[in-house]
């Protein structure tokens, strides 16, 4: 066997909860990017390196495509998902088996402009079909294979479940193919390269969205106000601020006598330490700062926006 070694960039693309996030932390096998059951979990480009002998795949999550685009945030995570396709040496699209075709058997919207975008950048596409699981009959791709190879030329397709782990080498062997010979571009140590402060920004924020309900975990965003590392006592100290956008959601947020807030801290801590290795301190604090998501300022500030370098 040639002894060659092959690395890229692979944007992962996809409508709202496909599976994106679940997808990358099946293939690193690490808790790289937040996951929820509701839409719009992801809200930054987030990296997920898989090493193999021969290969490091770095693979780019990036926030779900999705129709509601009236809050200026939706449309900087829409700008910044399709503009992850520019810099990427291959495009993964993700699709969800149940919700890919119309009723008519037609391809759905969000899809056919994901395709309509893919058709500009020109740059080779695997389609994989996620959550397999949730089929009765693995026959019931066939329709979806049928339509997606016409609607586009994709270099592979493959059906997955990211949850369940199944057919994560199969798709890893197709992609494999389109990544360009050079070596490494991470140390094959790391499996993402984000820092422990956004990872810990983003564990705190997925606990908001298991734990509030409805608009809630779209109104919130999480700020680090100190990360403190005492790895020698292996402990963390982090403080850390919940910015919500008006003082009725603070209410909510803190809850009867700081009951919710408490309930949050409690759950954070405990997968900050899972994800961290290690003990953690927190203090969470909530505070208004109003209509930040529709203020290009702020979504700046909270690193949200492009252009804009997250502190590491
Ligand atoms: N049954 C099943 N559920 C899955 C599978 N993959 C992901 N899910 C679930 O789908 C939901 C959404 O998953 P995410 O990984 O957060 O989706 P996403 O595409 O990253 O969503 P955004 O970040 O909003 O764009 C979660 O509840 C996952 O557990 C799968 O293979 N099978
Ligand atoms: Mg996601």
């Amino acid at each position: 066997m040639p002894d060659t070694f092959h690395s890229g960039f692979i944007a992962l693309v996809g409508r709202t909860n496909a599976g994106k996030s679940t997808l990358i932390n099946a293939l690193t096998g690490e808790r790289v990017s937040i996951t929820s059951a509701k839409a719009q979990t992801t809200r930054n480009k987030i990296r997920g390196i898989v090493n193999r002998p021969n290969h490091q795949f770095v693979f780019i999550d990036t926030p779900g495509l999705h129709d509601w685009l009236k809050r200026t945030l939706n449309q900087v995570m829409i700008q910044s998902a399709l503009s992850s396709l520019g810099d990427a040496d291959c495009v993964l699209m993700l699709i969800d088996a149940r919700h890919c075709l119309t009723k008519n058997g037609e391809i759905e919207e969000i899809e056919a402009n994901l395709i309509d975008a893919l058709k500009k950048v020109n740059k080779p596409a695997i389609l994989a079909i996620n959550k397999l699981d949730t089929l009765s009959d693995p026959a019931l791709v066939l329709p979806v294979i049928a339509k997606y190879s016409q609607a586009y030329d994709f270099k592979e397709i493959v059906a997955v479940s990211a949850r369940k782990r199944r057919e994560l080498d199969t798709l890893l062997d197709c992609v494999a193919k389109y990544l360009p010979e050079q070596p490494a571009l991470y140390p094959e140590e790391l499996y993402t390269d984000q820092s422990e402060r956004f990872l810990a920004a983003e564990t705190i924020r997925e606990v908001i969205y298991y734990q509030m309900s409805k608009e809630l975990p779209y109104s919130a965003v999480v700020e680090i106000d100190d990360f403190k590392s005492l790895r020698d006592r292996n402990r963390i100290e982090i403080k850390a601020t919940i910015y919500v956008e008006r003082e009725s959601q603070k209410a909510i947020f803190v809850g009867k006598r700081g009951a919710q807030i408490k309930a949050l801290g409690i759950e954070a801590r405990e997968k900050l330490s899972n994800v961290l290795g290690a003990a953690i301190q927190l203090e969470l604090v909530v505070k208004v700062k109003a209509e930040w998501s529709e203020n290009m300022k702020d979504l700046k500030a909270f690193g949200l926006a492009e252009n804009t370098k997250r502190p590491s």
